[in-house]
């Protein structure tokens, strides 16, 4: 049966190619009273300051300190330095005015060696953040694990071994007992897609392991140390705190559909999304993941009596990372086609059990990652959630897109690109609203330009541009436009078109 394009779901917009001005039309209400209007970092991303403070090495210390593993040698080192400037950068956020700012705590900062009491000097520097946060009025997000794990608890395993769930409970029990009296938004992990798959499969990102079962064995370790953590957080916290995990799900696309094609989309589901939303959100692995990746890994013994009740506990809000969609076929379906690296380009794949899957790019613009913008991608994921877990409120916790920005000669970034990515993004999550989503925040990728992992500083995603010589901070024009949507309570809509069902 000869390729049909690629699905095109109902929600699928252009993406706009000149930045909406906020004047031109009036603004809908879209957004629910309430709504979080954030920005997010991550630890190793943009704090620096690595061996101040009593903080141990992380697997992205010695990563990055491996020739050939960073683009251009670049390390997080210095970043920009959030850990002396923090700040300043609350500072940028309240000009924004962001109403809420989701960071990550850097566990060896916290237990230098991923064991043992917690560092007061590491709670202190967090402390500090949130006080400051929470004087200008910025509801702080913690993420307990945004991919630095001590290296020491790498050296003796990492994640593919069961004891690193049971340090992670025991930091994040510690951490939450220091600072659950200004935080109560806690995250376990972010996206442990990336941590198993790409740390322990493909070996992109740290500790650059390449092993298929251990790359499953972490996934399911991740799993439990998320439940684990969940449930010491609750020990801990006040009832009135809410739990979330935030996972970059993919949002599949068959090539075609060919039977292939379609078998193909079900085991990138499987091994990209159900391997966490499956015991996380009900309980249990799908059965087709359990059958496809039997000859990587036993799961006999892998999963203990116990671990699918203590990861399954139930979570306040589910955290959704989105940049762009992922369009799957076969081989012989997508013969003369060029190749996407859906994640899956290189010498090892990341993606036990589906290793022949071809990956191939999704229609229009892409971003500097080259990762095709598709805003529509965002609502149907967030539907699709919305259906398969009626009643778990979503949080938008990543989205936002890098782009070759040009400082101009006074030393601004004009950065329409991003601006029309955003625009078209944020009203893809008015859509999802408005076909009864519970979406409950959205945080923009990122606040600053940062280390962007394997790509080092090449790539910028913030809406604020930092010259790297001085780490100058100096808002973009999108973050300017970010700031005005804030002030709005929403994007300025497109009048109402009197043909879609979908407005009122
Ligand atoms: O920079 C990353 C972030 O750390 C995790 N989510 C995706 C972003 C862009 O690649």
């Amino acid at each position: 049966m000869p390729p049909v394009p690629p699905h095109t779901p109902p929600h699928t917009r252009t993406p706009a190619t000149t930045a909406p001005t906020p004047e031109t039309t009036p603004a809908r209400p879209a957004f629910p009273p309430g709504f979080a209007w954030g920005a997010a970092t991550a630890a190793y991303q943009v704090e620096g300051a690595v061996t101040e403070g009593g903080r141990g090495p992380s697997i992205w210390d010695t990563f990055s300190h491996t020739p050939g593993r960073v683009a251009g040698g670049d390390t997080g080192d210095t970043a920009v330095d959030h850990y002396h400037r923090f700040r300043e950068d609350v500072r940028l956020m309240a000009d924004l005015g962001l109403t809420s700012y989701r960071f990550s705590i850097s566990w060896p900062r916290i237990q230098p060696t991923g064991r043992g009491p917690a560092t007061e000097r590491g709670l202190d520097f967090y402390r500090a953040l949130t006080d400051e946060l929470l004087s200008h009025g910025i509801t702080p997000l913690a993420t307990l694990y945004h991919w630095d794990l001590p290296q020491e608890l790498e050296d003796r395993g990492g994640w593919p071994a069961r004891d690193t769930a049971g340090r992670f409970a025991d930091y994040a029990a510690l951490t939450a007992e220091a600072l659950g009296d200004r935080v109560t938004s806690w995250t376990t992990l972010n996206e442990p897609w990336c941590s198993a798959f790409l740390g322990y499969g493909s070996g992109v990102h740290a500790p650059g392991r390449t092993d298929p079962g251990e790359a499953l064995s972490a996934a399911h370790h991740l799993n439990l140390a998320h439940g684990l953590a969940t449930g010491a957080l609750r020990a801990v916290l006040p009832p009135a705190a809410r739990v979330l995990i935030s996972l970059n799900l993919h949002q599949i696309r068959p090539f075609s559909a060919d039977p292939a094609d379609l078998a193909a989309a079900r085991r990138i589901d499987a091994v990209g999304n159900r391997i966490f939303t499956g015991p996380i959100l009900g309980g249990e692995y799908p059965e087709s993941l359990l059958a496809d990746t039997a000859h990587l890994v036993d799961w006999d013994t892998l999963l203990h009596p116990g671990d699918l009740a203590q990861i399954s506990r139930p979570i306040d809000l589910l955290g959704v990372n989105y940049y762009t969609p992922t369009v799957v076929s076969t081989p012989g379906n997508a013969d003369g086609v060029a190749r996407h690296d859906g994640h899956g380009a290189g010498a090892h794949s990341p993606w036990p059990g589906a290793e022949d899957v071809v990956f191939l790019p999704a229609p229009g613009e892409r971003t500097a990652m080259d990762w095709p913008i598709d805003p529509g991608g965002l609502t149907d994921l967030l539907l699709r959630l919305h259906r398969a877990h009626p009643g778990l409120p979503l949080l938008v916790t990543e989205n936002g897109a890098a782009f070759d920005d040009v400082v101009g000669p006074d030393g601004f970034v004009d950065d329409p690109a991003r601006i029309a990515y955003l625009h078209g993004h944020l009203e893809a999550v008015a859509d999802a609203i408005a076909a009864g989503a519970d979406v409950r925040g959205y945080y923009l990728w990122s606040l600053l330009d940062n280390f962007e992992w394997a790509y080092g500083y090449g790539k910028r995603f913030g809406a604020v541009h930092v010259d790297y010589a001085t780490l100058a901070r100096t808002p973009k024009a999108s973050a300017r436009w970010y700031a005005e949507v804030i002030r709005r309570g929403g994007p300025v809509r497109q009048a109402p078109d009197p043909d879609r069902d979908d407005c009122p």
